[in-house]
């Protein structure tokens, strides 16, 4: 009897390799395998010194050998020094490394080519001309390369999301958590996981079958519904990352905010480095919200500059207000600003009481929103003469003038702390979910893991289980609706 568990242990274990396999050549859910030859530009646009020009499909061989005729396909995977000309004209076209890559061994599990040209306009576009009219070949799609190599199995869908975040990461940090995922660590968290659930799974389907029976080990179910008991507690866990991989992906929401005439626009400007808001004496010159991305210490951020909060102003500068108040709700992290040489004007008060007090009262462990408090214009300040001083029940303020750059680096290094707080390190621990997708099918898992645990009924809890597992292949694996996989592929530019 135990061999019939073990049965059933692996025919849910093929399931489970289905569900988190790659998807095979042909996949429904991708548009692979139309016998088509696409051919794109792979390098930036514009003049640069090497251009990458690729192709992938059934055509490629013949695409390379009309271009390099009357020369024979190079030896796979070894550049080549090659004479390109026009296939109809013999028009010279450039002398360039070449790359042939016979499927399935290529980025794209199909047969590729590569071009490596001198990267003049003229000399890309008269290839990528030539390219156009081989038999069978026609322009990329954004994105379709990758969508080649998803449909022959060679990225997951996690990895394919990785790869995206790779080629848009802009600051150190989103770049070593796109490479973590492109390394497919999510993809084997799921997989993991999903091979516990099969497990459970298939103690679960023993007992309905042979429950009746006496050969089957004691203690199957309790086995497996502590197996149930372990996994929801770790994807409760991994649920409870306060979207710090989420954040660190598109940027944390910083928002300066303080009375007016503090230095917040100032502030914005100076760590932004560029002149984003207009600077000046003149209390409310800022009224509409300005935001610039900026990388702070490695982190993605989104900056925003605020209308000080002050109140018994103009109908236009009182819409500013309410603007900075909203945004200020929205801020993971708010830099409150203020006048070191000002602390007692009753805009500074307020600011303090209202926004300052209740927000510095809070266990920033608890998650929700951050704060940094800043004293500029402490050039004003007499030298040695501290600013007046603060309720103590507010957190320690950090000295700063925008004017002289003192205090700067002390800012800076406090903000990459609280920074490193909300997007987490991407280079320790498990790797943290990256999208709103990732997190809607783990929660789907875990609340079928619930239901599984809750029910009475065996049959359904066994059902329960298999959708938990469903999700989890959704996760990391392919399938998925093809709306789905048009978002995902549609991040990507032409030529990747
Ligand atoms: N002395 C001094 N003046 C500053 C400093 N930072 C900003 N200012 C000046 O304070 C005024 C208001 O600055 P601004 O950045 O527009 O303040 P906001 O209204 O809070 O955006 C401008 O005249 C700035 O040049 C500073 O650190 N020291
Ligand atoms: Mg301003």
């Amino acid at each position: 009897m135990r061999s019939g568990l073990r049965t059933l242990a692996a025919r849910a274990a093929r399931g489970l390799r289905r569900l988190c396999a790659r998807p095979a050549s042909g996949a429904p859910a991708a548009r692979a395998g139309s016998g088509a030859t696409v051919f794109a530009l792979s390098s930036g646009q514009g003049r640069c010194g090497v251009a990458v020009i690729r192709t992938s499909g059934p055509a490629s061989g013949a695409a390379l050998r009309s271009l390099t005729a009357p020369r024979a396909l190079p030896p796979a995977r070894r550049a080549s020094l090659r004479l390109l000309s026009d296939p109809r004209s013999g028009e010279p076209l450039d002398r360039a490394l070449v790359l042939w890559f016979p499927g399935p061994q290529s980025f794209t599990g199909e047969d590729c080519a590569e071009f490596h040209v001198h990267g003049g306009t003229a000399v890309v576009s008269g290839v990528l001309e030539a390219l156009g009219r081989v038999p069978g070949l026609r322009p990329a799609e954004a994105g379709e390369f990758t969508r080649q190599a998803f449909a022959h199995g060679k990225l997951s869908l996690t990895e394919v999301e990785g790869l995206a975040d790779l080629i848009h990461a802009e600051t150190e940090a989103q770049r070593r958590q796109a490479l973590r995922q492109l390394d497919g660590e999510l993809g084997h968290l799921c997989h993991g996981w999903a091979e516990t659930l099969t497990q459970a799974l298939a103690h679960v389907e023993a007992y309905i079958d042979f429950g009746e029976d006496d050969n089957l080990e004691e203690g199957v179910l309790e086995r497996a519904d502590s197996q149930v008991q372990r996994l929801q507690a770790a994807l409760s866990a991994h649920l409870q990352d306060a979207r710090r991989g989420q954040r660190l992906r598109s940027g944390a929401h910083v928002v300066v905010a303080g009375p007016p005439n503090a230095g917040k626009s100032s502030l914005v400007n100076l760590l932004s480095r560029k002149p984003v808001s207009i600077v000046s004496p003149e209390p409310g010159t800022t009224r509409d919200v300005l935001e610039t991305p900026v990388d702070l210490g490695g982190f993605p951020a989104l900056l925003s500059d605020t209308a000080g909060l002050r109140e018994g102003v103009g109908p236009v500068e009182q819409e500013g207000v309410r603007r900075a108040r909203d945004r200020l709700e929205q801020a993971d992290l708010l830099l409150a600003v203020l006048d070191a040489s000002d602390l007692a004007s009753p805009s500074s008060r307020d600011f303090l009481d209202t926004v300052v007090a209740p927000l510095g009262a809070r266990d920033p462990r608890e998650g929700g929103q951050r704060l940094l408090l800043v004293l500029n214009k402490r050039d004003l300040l007499a030298p040695g003469t501290p600013p007046a001083a603060l309720p103590a029940a507010l957190p320690a303020p950090l000295l700063l003038s925008c004017l002289t750059g003192q205090g700067l680096d002390t800012l800076l290094a406090a903000l990459r702390t609280e920074l490193a707080a909300l997007c987490g390190d991407p280079g320790a621990g498990p790797p943290l979910l990256t999208r709103a997708r990732h997190r809607h099918h783990l929660q789907a898992c875990l609340d079928a893991l619930r239901r599984a645990r809750g029910s009475s009924d065996l049959a359904l809890a066994a059902e329960a289980l298999r959708a938990a597992r469903a999700h989890l292949g959704h996760l990391a694996g392919g399938g998925g609706p093809e709306e789905l996989l048009d978002v995902i592929f549609r991040d990507f530019c032409i030529g990747k």
